[in-house]
């Protein structure tokens, strides 16, 4: 018998390439997707025009908010495998809307966990964790599972409670439940507000005319980037093994903002050159000196992640796991993707 998987967060860059992964690995993957005034399905198109639609592949709508249906899902599906993807995940926009963030990224996953518990089936129970929970470590790096959380925004907080409620029905209740905490992934289905997405699409837009300059706000943060779909290969491997446990995915490097900046403008030839610091830093195009970079105070957050590098050697040496895309081969990717996109719009 096919195994079955339910992802909540399908819509989204990790669950889109999740839903790839197991389809095909022969599973029957059910999505939870919210209702939305206009379709949210772009990142899944592919799937639903295959053969998988509707044969091996459904959609369901729901909420990660709403209990009812998550029992009601639960109960219908049976899930051998709970991917519980669905969140407010975005660092920055949880400083204006803490409380939502609250719900949706930290209560909803015990709303989940009690629907799985209720159906009284094993379901095993992957939880999206992140490095976020690492935030305002300074001096401790690279940062492992036994590193100290110290949230630092209330994503981040409500990502702890997430994580410690995955961990305590693992030991209340015996259930196969993984938190993955992992580091920052990205890929050409990345949202393009995230910082590495405005990057990359900024570059395509100003090569095509279409965009002037790019602002940004911290170019001083430091993050381990790596490709998501490579992080999707371990979440799945974290539900297959013969105990649960925490794993830290990344790819033990780290990269300041600039330097991504710097190099997402290579790969379309432009050499970026800097001047000044902090906010009054500027990037001027190397060849003819035009401003391509600046700063924006108000991309600031009212409290920074300064510094996040990984070391995945927990899930190297028990899960096998290992990225194969490399930082510059990640940026190059995005930056092609992002060229054919804008060159395909008329
Ligand atoms: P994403 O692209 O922002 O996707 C989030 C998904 O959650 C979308 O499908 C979204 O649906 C769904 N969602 C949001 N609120 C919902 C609600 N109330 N009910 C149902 N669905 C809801 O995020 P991602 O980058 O794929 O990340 C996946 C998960 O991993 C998230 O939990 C994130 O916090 C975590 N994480 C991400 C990273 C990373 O670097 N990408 C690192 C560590 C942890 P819509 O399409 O309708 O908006
Ligand atoms: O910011 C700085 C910003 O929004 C990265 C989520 O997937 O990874 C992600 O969170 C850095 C920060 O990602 C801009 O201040 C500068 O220091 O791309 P980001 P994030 O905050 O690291 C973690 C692991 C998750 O779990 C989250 O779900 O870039 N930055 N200028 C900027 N960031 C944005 N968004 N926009 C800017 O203009």
């Amino acid at each position: 018998m096919d195994k079955t998987a339910l992802i909540t967060g399908i819509t989204g860059q990790d669950g889109s390439y999740l839903a790839d992964f197991l389809l095909e690995k022969g599973y029957q993957v059910h999505g939870l997707v919210r209702r939305n005034s206009l379709p949210n399905t772009q990142r899944i198109h592919h799937i639903l025009n295959s053969k998988y639609n509707n044969v091996k592949f459904f959609l369901h709508y729901a909420d990660i908010a709403d209990s009812g249906c998550l029992v009601r899902l639960i109960g219908q599906i049976n899930p051998d495998e709970v991917y519980n993807l669905a969140a407010q995940s975005h660092v920055g926009i949880s400083f204006d809307m803490p409380e939502y963030t609250a719900q949706v990224t930290g209560v909803s996953t015990v709303r989940l966990l009690e629907a799985v518990r209720a159906s009284g089936k094993d379901s095993r129970f992957y939880q999206a964790s992140t490095s976020e929970l690492f935030g305002g470590l300074k001096d401790t790096a690279p940062q492992n599972e036994s590193t100290p959380f110290y949230p630092k925004s209330p994503y981040g907080a409500a990502k702890l409670y997430s994580y410690w409620i995955t961990v305590n029905y693992r030991e209340s209740y015996d259930m196969y439940a993984c938190n993955g905490i992992l580091f920052n992934h990205e890929s050409p289905r990345r949202g393009e507000n995230f910082v590495t997405r405005k990057i990359t699409l900024a570059v395509a837009n100003i090569l095509a005319g279409r965009q002037e300059k790019l602002s940004l706000g911290n170019l001083d943060a430091k993050r381990d980037w790596g490709f998501a779909g490579d992080y999707v290969e371990g979440m799945w491997l974290m539900l297959q093994q013969p105990l649960p446990g925490d794993y830290v995915l990344a790819t033990n490097e780290t990269h300041t903002v600039q330097e991504f900046a710097q190099a997402a403008f290579q790969v379309a030839g432009i050499t970026l050159c800097w001047e000044g610091s902090g906010i009054n830093t500027k990037g001027y195009d190397k060849q003819n000196g035009r401003l391509l970079v600046d700063i924006d105070p108000a991309l600031y957050r009212p409290a920074e992640v300064e510094l996040l590098w990984g070391d995945p050697a927990k899930a190297e040496h028990k899960l096998g796991w290992r990225r194969n895309v490399s930082f510059s081969n990640l940026v190059e990717m995005m930056v092609e993707s992002d060229i054919k996109m804008v060159n395909s719009v008329k």
